[in-house]
C-alpha cells in the first residue's frame, strides 16, 4: 500500500472514530447529560457579582455627589429600576451612529455595556450595571463620556 493511500486510510478511520455524529459518541453523551440531571448538578447558579464589582456599586454619598453632574446634564433616574437614562438627538443618523461607534468602543475597552435604542437621529440610553443590580461607577463613567462626545 502506498503512502497516500496509507494516510487517506488513517485519515478515515480518524474521521469516523471522532465524528460527533457517531452513535456511541452521542449515547455517551446522553448518559453524561442524564448522570448530570440525576445527580442535581444540572442547575448552575449565576456567579457572585465579584468582590471588585460590588466595590464599585455607588453608595449612598456617591449617589448624592457623583449623580447630580449627570442629572443637571439631562440623565434621569428610573422610577421602577436602579438606571439612569437619556435621550440623545443629532442632526442625522450618520451623527448618532457615530456616536454610538465611538460609545461601543468604551464599551468592549470597559466590559460594560449600555441598553439603547436608536431611530434615525435620536439614541435613547439607559445604565445600569447588570451584575451588582444598579448604579455602579462604571456608568457614571460611561454617562460622562457620552455627555463629552454629544457636547
Ligand atoms: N454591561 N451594563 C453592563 N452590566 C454588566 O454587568 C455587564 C455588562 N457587560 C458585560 C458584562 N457585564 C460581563 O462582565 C459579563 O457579565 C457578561
Amino acid at each position: 500500500m502506498t503512502l497516500n493511500r496509507a494516510w487517506l486510510k488513517a485519515a478515515c478511520l480518524a474521521a469516523i472514530h471522532f465524528h460527533p455524529a457517531r452513535p456511541v459518541h452521542r449515547a455517551r453523551v446522553a448518559i453524561n447529560a442524564s448522570r448530570v440531571v440525576a445527580t442535581g448538578y444540572a442547575t448552575v447558579s449565576p456567579p457572585a457579582p465579584s468582590k471588585r464589582k460590588m466595590a464599585d456599586k455607588l453608595n449612598q454619598d456617591e449617589r448624592n455627589s457623583l449623580l447630580q453632574p449627570l442629572l443637571n446634564a439631562g440623565w434621569k433616574v428610573q422610577s421602577n429600576r436602579d438606571a439612569i437614562e437619556k435621550e440623545f438627538m443629532f442632526k442625522n443618523f450618520n451623527e448618532a451612529f457615530g456616536f454610538m461607534s465611538r460609545v461601543a468602543l468604551l464599551a468592549e475597552k470597559m466590559d460594560h455595556h449600555p441598553e439603547w435604542f436608536n431611530v434615525y437621529n435620536k439614541v435613547q440610553v439607559t445604565l445600569s450595571s447588570h451584575d451588582v443590580n444598579g448604579l455602579s461607577k462604571r456608568d457614571i463613567k460611561m454617562a460622562t463620556f457620552m455627555n463629552t462626545l454629544h457636547q
